[in-house]
């Protein structure tokens, strides 16, 4: 069957973005009644919607070809001893949140090497062990499936290891945060069998057009004037441009009207230097697609 299969999760902190992401990629889904199984319509990728720990499983078994899960989910199976790598094709930049070593406030723990033979409770027991062991430090892992923040308070464990990213669920129970131990962000997972090769030419396209959606994400399109003797000092300004285009102005023949695609972050800093260099009428728009 030729045909590619995602496994997103279903309900959650990425549920959003991972659908949204595929949908600027130009695929609709028919949504199936039990809402497990959505086909692809006008493109040959179906979706299976997932609890999130369950994706790199799926992977690793071959019911799915791709799947979009966080790097902590991901490399939490792959340090538990799984013998094959799940292969990671693209990070997806959303997502983001770290893990993190936490202890009470007034514990006394105030570096890695005073949770030497501590207990530990985490969600990530083979993650916090093995990124712990590279700091040279040995601690037994208490592993507890959710509600980590209150271990320490009921006394089953000395620190925590967990997902942050406001920082607002370690201060609501008097947890302070020693240490990070690991930067995650979700990101899509290949399966460890290669594709099969009729399927490669569809999963390229895939990869093609998702490309597309993530640097469009970043780009911006900035079109404005400039003295054609500044144009070298005013391109060497914009952020990640490479090529702009150049068009005469009839009105002023010591000025062009420039257009350049901006590949990195476009901020007023950059618009005030545009400015200052003589640059005028600048205008920033973003860029929905990209390819090639
Ligand atoms: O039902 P299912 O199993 O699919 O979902 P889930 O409840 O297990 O996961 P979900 O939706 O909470 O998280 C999915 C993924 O989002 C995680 O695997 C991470 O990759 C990513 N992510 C990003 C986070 C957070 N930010 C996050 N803040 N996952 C969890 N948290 C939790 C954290 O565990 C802690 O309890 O939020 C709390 C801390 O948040 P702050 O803002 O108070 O610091
Ligand atoms: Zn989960």
């Amino acid at each position: 069957m030729n045909r590619i299969r995602v496994a997103i999760q279903k309900s959650g902190r990425l549920s959003e973005r991972s659908l949204g992401l595929l949908q600027n990629c130009g695929l609709r889904f028919a949504r199936s009644k039990d809402k497990l199984y959505w086909y692809g319509q006008d493109f040959p990728v179906d979706l299976l919607l997932v609890r999130d720990d369950d994706i790199p499983r799926i992977l690793l078994d071959g019911v799915c070809d791709l799947g979009i899960v966080g790097q902590n989910i991901a490399l939490e199976v792959m340090r538990e001893g799984e013998e094959r790598e799940l292969e990671e094709l693209r990070n997806l930049g959303f997502g983001r949140c770290r893990l993190s070593l936490a202890v009470p406030e007034k514990s006394g723990i105030s570096s890695l090497a005073d949770l030497d033979g501590c207990r530990i409770a985490t969600s990530y027991p083979a993650l916090t062990s093995s990124l712990l062991a590279e700091r040279g430090v040995r601690a037994e892992m208490v592993k507890l499936a959710g509600s980590v923040e209150i271990a320490p308070g009921l006394g089953i464990a000395d620190a925590i290891s967990d997902l942050v990213s406001t920082g607002t669920t370690l201060r609501a129970n008097h947890l302070v945060e020693m240490a990070v131990l690991f930067e995650s962000s979700a990101a899509l997972y290949c399966r460890p069998e290669r594709v099969p090769s009729k399927k490669q030419a569809l999963l390229n396209r895939l990869l093609a057009r998702l490309d597309g959606v993530l640097q469009a994400a970043e780009s911006k399109y900035v079109m404005l004037h400039a003295p054609r003797d500044a144009l070298e000092e005013i391109t060497l300004l914009l952020p990640g441009a490479e090529h702009p285009s150049l068009m005469d102005l009839e009105s002023d023949p010591d000025r062009v009207a420039l257009h350049a695609v901006c590949r990195e972050a476009v901020f007023w800093e950059h618009l005030e230097a545009l400015k200052g260099a003589g640059a005028s009428a600048i205008l920033v728009v973003p860029v929905e697609k990209m390819l090639g």
